[in-house]
């Protein structure tokens, strides 16, 4: 079986980008260890700070954006850094060629009880002349990213990544190594699977409603099959279900904040899990058009997501395309 490093290379990847991204996968070694010690480790719990997104931040966001932050800013190669969990993005060596914008541990409000939680990166390349400490330097489209990728910290650490050649599935052994399991995931075109937030149904658009409300009717509806749901709330471990087995992930717009296109952030996950999606045959779309050709504004903006089988996200698209 080929380690990261030695599938990257056997496919021609540049030196540097390899060395990031087995810089990153160290980092996501650590992470694991800290997850699997969990209340032995004293790592559980929340503090009492609130991130840039107002969010009450875990002990183990904190631990998980350290350790990308201290492994990736003293690689030569990287230009600069940009977390969801910082205000600001932190600029590294001038001369760099990457940066790395990532979630350090996404889903977080699931660590605490046990369930799957992830890191999600993406890579993109600087553009010339740019100050990596500010936030602009970073506001490139989705369709830009050099490589982008995942890991499942689930009943195993799994790794999911894309260089624009495909989606590869790494998981990490005893050794600790990364070793290549699939080359090339397809996510099936059609499906009979959704997952999203249900309890949050009666904030979504009317055309958000009338879809899902077909889908729950099943058989007896216009869908004429009957369709099962799943919902874990963490987002790696739902889109690594549709990566593996096909399906629909959601989630939509709501009016709950009408500042807030949704819960989720364009770079931290719409992006690189958009990217992901597009690679492994599926389609991501705001409801009304390609998440990757979005121009980001802001550096934590957030986006209305669903992606998954392609057939069906042309159908959550067809409901919608009356709308605006
Ligand atoms: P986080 O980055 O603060 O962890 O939030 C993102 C997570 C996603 O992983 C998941 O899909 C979603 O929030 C779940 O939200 P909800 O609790 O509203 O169902
Ligand atoms: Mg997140």
């Amino acid at each position: 079986m080929k380690t990261l490093g030695q599938f990257l290379i056997s496919h021609d990847e540049e030196k540097d980008l390899v060395l990031l991204l087995e810089r990153i996968m160290l980092s996501c070694k650590e992470i694991a260890v800290q997850l699997r010690e969990g209340a032995l480790a004293g790592v559980l719990g929340s503090t009492d700070i609130t991130n840039v997104q107002g969010e009450t931040q875990k002990k183990l966001d904190i631990i998980a954006n350290e350790v990308l932050k201290r492994n990736l800013l003293d690689l030569e190669m990287v230009a600069g850094i940009a977390s969801e969990e910082e205000d600001l993005p932190v600029a590294g060596n001038h001369k760099g060629r990457y940066l790395v914008v990532f979630d350090p541990l996404d889903g977080s409000s699931n660590i605490d009880v046990n369930v799957s939680v992830g890191t999600i990166f993406s890579i993109l390349e600087v553009q010339s002349n740019q100050d990596c400490s500010h936030p602009d330097a970073y506001l490139q489209r989705g369709r830009q990213q050099v490589a982008a990728g995942y890991v499942l910290y689930g009943p195993s650490a799994t790794l999911c990544l894309t260089t624009g050649d495909g989606v590869h599935q790494f998981t990490l052994s005893d050794t600790g190594d990364f070793l290549l399991c699939q080359e090339h995931m397809q996510i099936p075109t059609s499906t009979q699977e959704f997952a999203i937030n249900m309890s949050n149904q009666r904030f979504w658009e009317p055309e958000t409603q009338h879809y899902v409300g077909d889908l729950l009717k099943g058989a007896d509806g216009s869908r004429e099959k009957n369709f099962n749901m799943r919902w874990i709330a963490s987002m790696v471990a739902d889109v690594h279900r549709v990566l593996t087995r096909g399906g629909i992930f959601m989630y939509p717009w709501d009016n709950r904040d009408p500042n807030k296109p949704g819960k989720l952030r364009l770079m931290y996950e719409g992006n690189p899990m958009s990217f992901l999606v597009e690679q492994a045959g599926g389609l991501s779309t705001t409801c009304y058009g390609d998440i990757l050709d979005i121009e980001p504004k802001h550096i934590h903006q957030r986006v209305s997501v669903a992606l998954g089988s392609k057939e069906e996200i042309n159908t959550l698209m067809e409901y919608h395309a009356s709308a605006r």
